[in-house]
């Protein structure tokens, strides 16, 4: 996206918010505002560089709004923005990607009903709220209902946390039928790719129309896309599902083909061809004999397809754990006997990252600690945010608070069963800078430092400088992208890694399905230069304890081994490695 884009958008979003707010005139000047951004013919940026009077210029533009774009520009914020967004917290794009949905509908539907997001207005729709709102109708909420599967898919990919147990209970569901033999997750699903295009489900059978037959009645099927004799398709809740039925025989083969991903399989195709084996999605055969290895699907003797072990056996090769399968290097190391000891989730010992209501989290420090001693955690780290730039007014606590936080958590670790490091999540000025006091940071056990302002462009030597900062243990969702909405600081991850690997501050994995940051290929980068990583889930509320199965399925697509991950570490060594 370009920077007239962006600042476009944001002008856009201050529309929208205004619109919802009903407020008369002002969005209408906005939205011409953008427009023009948006098509002027030279970086806006540079523009903004020469003060508000130059943006002024552009046709739309006038006093108010060119001092926003120069702010913007500066800070990589508009505080103005900011402040709508934090009083009306609706996630307006999914929203008003409902047919008939405008901005005005949503801000009444979060005045009268509190709804922010897509679910919210589905569970309104379906529980006959919205029919009772003033200027609405079943006519209306009957359309909405209709509109939102739609909207759901229109053009983003589906975060996996929406998609993985959606996929689980089709596959669960599907084992319990009697024609099914074997059932697995395939395609980017089963690689646990951050975001799917949709869910790939195969199963082995001998019965296929059975099987569809099944498929379809699915009580959580709430649309058949459509059905053949050995495929179908189904929506459900947003998510589409792509069931293959194939021959039990053939099931090994047809998995390894469908999981994916296509790079992978094109490697392990040469590597087939080289020792004279042809492999598609029916097994692996021997074509050493044979005169025309391309005339036909089951040519030469079958050697393998019955299960993916041995498949990848009869190719020389090591079995491939899915997350693995993306073409960085993986098919010359199973060859050599050499993959990585991937870490298991089960070696997780503790997060090291988490909100309570000191901050913007939902729950106090005690429930916190209890629900991480129920869920198994061995520690804890209660990280609440540090007020500083990107943290909302009245959410960060300066530097007093966090004296007096510390207080609280150490009298609460003193009858706690589980270890409790009293963190803060500090920001990461535009200069490297950190936003808490040094005698703070001294006397904190544990420091997050994460960026939440200018989260675009370069920014390899500002999260270099922090992880220098002696008293910053881990650099928090390094990039800062947010999963279909934003890229994120372009980093050197190299360079960064080796400096934090230098300084002994680790980079964190974060769990939230919206994050997964640092995401798979950049994890490896980290790890090759040297870095430990830490797989945190910033969880706001218990319930979210269970991201951690996300951050660790992303450590795997980085090939992290347990020593590599510092949460896999008892207490003590977690307490050698901040001090
Ligand atoms: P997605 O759904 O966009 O997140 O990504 P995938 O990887 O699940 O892709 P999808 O659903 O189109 O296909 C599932 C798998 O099937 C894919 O990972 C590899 C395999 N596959 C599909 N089409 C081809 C193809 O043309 N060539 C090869 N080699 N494999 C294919
Ligand atoms: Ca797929
Ligand atoms: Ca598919
Ligand atoms: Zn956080």
């Amino acid at each position: 996206m370009s920077r007239n884009d962006e600042v476009a958008r944001r002008l856009e979003t201050f529309a929208d918010l205004l619109e919802a707010q009903d407020v008369s005139y002002k969005p209408r000047t906005y939205r011409r505002a953008a427009e023009n951004v948006r098509d002027y013919p030279e970086d806006i940026a540079d523009l903004a560089a020469d003060g508000k009077e130059a943006v002024a210029e552009i046709d739309g533009v006038g006093d108010a709004i060119s001092a926003k774009i120069v702010e913007y520009v500066e800070t990589g914020e508009i505080e103005e923005l900011t402040e709508l967004q934090a009083e009306m917290p609706v996630e307006m794009d999914a929203l008003t990607r409902v047919e008939g949905v405008g901005p005005k509908t949503v801000g009444t539907l979060y005045e009268e009903l509190g709804v922010q997001t897509l679910d919210d207005l589905e569970s309104a729709a379906r529980a006959g709220e919205i029919q009772e709102v003033p200027g609405f109708g079943p006519k209306t909420e009957q359309n909405i209902l209709d509109g939102i599967d739609f909207a759901r898919t229109a053009h983003e990919r589906q975060l996996l946390d929406r998609a993985r147990p959606r996929g689980e209970r089709v596959r669960d569901a599907l084992l319990e039928t009697e024609a099914v033999e074997r059932c697995e997750l395939a395609g980017s699903i089963r690689r646990w790719k951050p975001t799917v295009g949709d869910v790939d489900v195969l199963v082995g059978s001998d019965q296929p129309e059975a099987v569809i037959e099944a498929f379809q009645s699915l009580d959580i099927a709430d649309t058949v896309i459509e059905a053949g004799t050995s495929k179908a398709s189904l929506r459900t809740e947003g998510v589409r599902v792509d069931l293959r039925v194939v021959d039990d025989e053939e099931f090994g083969a047809a998995l390894q083909y469908f999981t994916g991903s296509k790079q992978h399989n094109v490697a392990v195709r040469n590597r087939a061809l080289d020792r004279d084996q042809k492999v598609n999605e029916y097994g692996v055969f021997d074509i050493s004999e044979v005169a025309d290895p391309d005339s036909g699907q089951r040519v030469g003797e079958r050697v393998a397809g019955v299960d993916e072990e041995g498949m990848y056996d009869a190719l020389g090769m090591e079995w491939v754990p899915p997350e693995l399968r993306e073409d960085r290097g993986e098919v010359e190391r199973a060859a050599a006997g050499d993959l990585p000891d991937l870490l298991e989730q089960s070696q997780l010992r503790g997060d090291l990252h988490m909100h309570s209501e000191w901050s913007d989290g939902g729950n106090s420090i005690t429930e916190l600690v209890d629900a991480a001693a129920e869920f198994g955690h061995e520690y804890i780290a209660v990280t609440d945010h540090a007020s500083g730039p990107g943290i909302l007014s009245g959410v960060g606590l300066d530097d007093d608070e966090l004296y007096e936080q510390i207080e609280r958590i150490e009298a609460v670790a003193a009858e706690a069963e589980i270890e409790v490091f009293a963190g803060v999540e500090a920001n990461i000025e535009a200069d490297g800078g950190i936003s808490v006091g040094d005698d703070v940071l001294e006397a904190l056990d544990l420091v997050v430092a994460s960026p939440h302002s200018g989260l675009d462009g370069e920014g390899t030597e500002r999260l270099a400088e922090a992880a220098r900062h002696p008293e910053v243990d881990v650099l928090g969702h390094p990039s800062g992208r947010r999963l279909n909405q934003r890229a994120g600081l372009d980093l050197d991850v190299e360079r960064l890694a080796a400096v934090a690997a230098e300084h002994g501050t680790a980079l964190e994995i974060n769990s939230t399905p919206g994050r997964l940051d640092l995401p798979g290929r950049a994890v490896k980068q980290a790890l090759d230069a040297g870095a430990t990583v830490v797989i945190d889930t910033d969880a706001h509320e218990p319930s979210s304890f269970e991201y951690i199965r996300y951050g660790a399925h992303t450590a795997r697509r980085g090939w992290a081994e347990a020593e590599d991950v510092l949460n896999t570490r008892p207490a003590e060594e977690i307490q050698a490695f901040v001090q």
